[in-house]
């Protein structure tokens, strides 16, 4: 139904008219042992969320709602690397299917002239030293004509940005698609390929930043990403940190 030119990604989907997060459904199939590759889409999330517990606005029939099942043998520390893979999945796909360059911000948003047009929320089920599954959640605006009040400033569709109206199944394939690619090549390869196409779109890098951590603030400059996906900032003491998950504001220059 979906037209899946993938060989695993998206075989095994629960397509679901309307659920409260396709997040939290994928954590219990992931629990029952739900294999590698499984998704779960639905056309409307009633309780869609972000990091933190935000909530995303998943209207009806208008966007990406996804939640995708790996099951990677690697520690904890490396989960932050999927995001930026996940990132790079998203933005190559926006790129194909509408010609549109997008921005990645380090860790979880892709932007076009800006604005949010995807989010990422990657969340673990691990023993302290292995992963058992990583269940990556990837919110993404299609076809909306407007935003609620309170992240129209911040947010954007494929649809506002281009005047065009999508067919999501198509760009759902072809999100399938670069997913697997990338993701079999990071098997395959490890972490430095995809490091060098995500730096490839990210604006983050070079720039005066703020980053707000859970912990407090950190004023400084994005020296990079580690080969685990943090991100590496020098504050003006010359102290170097190490940021593993955070809101950036990027400072004007
Ligand atoms: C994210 O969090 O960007 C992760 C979004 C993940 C959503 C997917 S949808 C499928 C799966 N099921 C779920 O329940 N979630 C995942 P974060 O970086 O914390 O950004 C959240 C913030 O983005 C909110 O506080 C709002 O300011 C803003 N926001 C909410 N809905 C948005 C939307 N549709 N488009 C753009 N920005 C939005």
């Amino acid at each position: 139904q979906l037209g899946l030119k993938t060989k695993r990604f998206g075989w095994n989907v629960y397509d679901q008219e309307s659920v409260p997060s396709t997040q939290q459904l994928a954590h219990q199939l992931a629990h029952e042992g739900a294999e590698e590759g499984t998704i779960v889409i639905a056309e409307e999330q009633t309780a869609g969320r972000g990091r933190l517990n935000r909530s995303w606005h998943s209207p009806k029939g208008t966007g990406i709602w996804m939640s995708l099942i790996l099951r990677p043998s690697i520690p904890p520390q490396q989960a932050p690397q999927l995001t930026l893979l996940v990132a790079v999945a998203v933005a190559e796909a926006i790129q194909e299917e509408t010609n549109i360059i997008p921005d990645i911000k380090w860790p979880n948003d892709i932007l076009v002239n800006g604005k949010k047009v995807a989010g990422i929320l990657t969340e673990l089920q691990a023993d302290p030293d292995q992963v058992r599954a990583v269940i990556v959640g990837i919110g993404m605006n299609v076809n909306q004509k407007q935003f609620p009040n309170d992240i129209a400033p911040i947010a954007t569709s494929l649809a506002l940005e281009t005047g065009r109206t999508f067919h999501r199944p198509k760009i759902v394939q072809t999100l399938l698609q670069k997913l697997e690619q990338l993701y079999g090549q990071y098997l395959q390869h490890g972490f430095l390929p995809i490091k060098l196409l995500w730096e490839g779109y990210a604006v983050t890098i070079g720039q005066q930043i703020v980053a707000r951590t859970l912990n407090g603030a950190i004023r400084g400059v994005a020296l990079g990403i580690t080969d685990s996906g943090t991100l590496k900032v020098q504050t003006e003491d010359g102290a170097i940190h190490y940021i593993y998950s955070a809101d950036i504001e990027i400072k004007k220059q």
